[in-house]
């Protein structure tokens, strides 16, 4: 519950690593963050760390290790936060955590890396020209998973006619962007980033590394149906049954993919702060940062301003002042970046785009964010794709 004090203790039981575990999402203090060199030390094997601290603002998000790939062996999970005011309209709340595995298939994430690196970024080279939302992914992973579950074992969403569900889409993938969609079902968006928008009815969600959305879906369709997450840019496809208490409805196979993904599919100039939200004021910012998003072409390694993250200063801001994130994407991939400690309202054009921690940054594309920098500390702020931001395309940002 929002005000509630959260305490963990993380017990680091690996044999050999280091790890950490930030709260994605989350505004909270500084200290608690879980960020290696900005925020503690690494909790080392054999050791255990507490964080403590006063969960500050409803909503859906995910906590997982900061340290290497270890968020692409599975350190991860869902974290809500519930509303003290919000007044519940809907019968059953459901998290689905998006994710991408490759680990013992053979191999572990840390290979992977590995042929990226040696294959010189051919994937990259092999989307010129394409939109982004056919570009092939860094990596075609042998498995995706709900919950856990891949599409040959689904988990199970049990309804009853009448009910309304609120579904919360978190991807904690590593370098997967899905398109989601509910065969038979449209979708109402109710929130991005854990944060509520003005409702709007979708077919089909594209969510990308980081992001969550939560949607309310009436269920006034009875059957058996496919709750699908297509990857883009490649053939696989994950997905959970929605299934009617009753019904006898034949179960969809593993690979059929709703129309509905082929439908109206959600755009971020869609989405507006709801009316009980405060937004930065956007007219005179204190700070305009421009961020050229670069790499690829024939390397693997991912620059923020010209610069991988070992090379790079922090980037120094104000306390309390509006900043202005300008990005500008020049590769030629796709990058979710995300910000710690604060929520950004995205510039999509309405005057009232939404609140959100994560962006999706398309090829050659130009996307302004602006916040207000309230949290103060040295924060991070990356691409959400995990091999990206090992591979560079991550800064501090000390907000003092
Ligand atoms: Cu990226």
């Amino acid at each position: 519950m929002e005000g509630d004090t959260l305490r963990v203790t993380v017990k680091n039981r690996l044999q050999q690593e280091g790890t950490s575990v930030h709260w994605h999402g989350v505004p909270l203090v500084n200290p608690m963050d879980g960020v290696p060199g900005a925020t503690q030390t690494e909790i080392a094997p054999g050791q255990d760390f507490v964080y403590e601290y006063v969960a500050p603002t409803a909503g859906t998000y995910f906590y997982h290790s900061h340290v290497g790939l270890q968020l692409d062996r599975g350190l991860y999970g869902a974290l809500i936060i519930e509303s003290a005011q919000e007044q519940k309209k809907y019968d059953q709340d459901v998290a689905l955590v998006l994710d991408d595995w490759l680990d013992g298939m053979p191999g572990i994430p840390e290979d992977a890396m590995k042929k990226l690196i040696v294959g010189g970024d051919k994937m990259n080279m092999a989307g010129m020209g394409m939109s982004a939302l056919n570009m092939p992914p860094d990596i075609v992973y042998p498995t995706y998973l709900i919950n856990g579950k891949p599409a040959e074992h689904p988990m199970e969403v049990m309804v009853k006619k009448g009910q309304k569900i609120r579904l919360r889409f978190i991807n904690a993938a590593a370098a997967t962007i899905f398109h989601i969609a509910l065969q038979g079902h449209q979708m109402m968006v109710t929130h991005t980033d854990g944060q509520p928008v003005e409702p709007v009815e979708v077919d089909t969600i594209r969510i990308g590394m980081g992001e969550r959305y939560d949607v309310v879906v009436t269920a006034n369709n009875p059957g058996v149906w496919q709750l699908a997450a297509s990857v883009e840019g490649a053939a696989p496809q994950v997905r959970a049954l929605f299934r009617y208490q009753g019904s006898v409805g034949q179960t969809p196979a593993a690979t059929f993919a709703p129309p509905e993904l082929k439908g109206k599919m959600l755009q971020y100039a869609m989405l507006k702060a709801a009316a009980t939200i405060v937004v930065p004021p956007v007219d005179t910012p204190d700070l305009v940062v421009p961020l050229q998003l670069s790499g690829g072409n024939g390397q693997y390694v991912w620059k923020i301003n010209g610069q991988v993250f070992n090379q790079a200063d922090a980037i120094a801001i104000p306390k309390l002042g509006l900043i202005s994130f300008q990005y500008e994407n020049m590769s030629q991939m796709v990058h979710p970046m995300h910000l710690h400690g604060h929520f950004f309202q995205l510039d999509n054009g309405t005057g009232r785009g939404p609140l959100k921690d994560t962006v999706l940054v398309n090829p050659m594309q130009k996307i302004t964010t602006n916040w207000v920098s309230d949290n103060p500390g040295t924060w991070a702020y990356h691409c959400h794709n995990a091999y990206h931001q090992m591979a560079g395309m991550m800064r501090f940002v000390k907000v003092s």
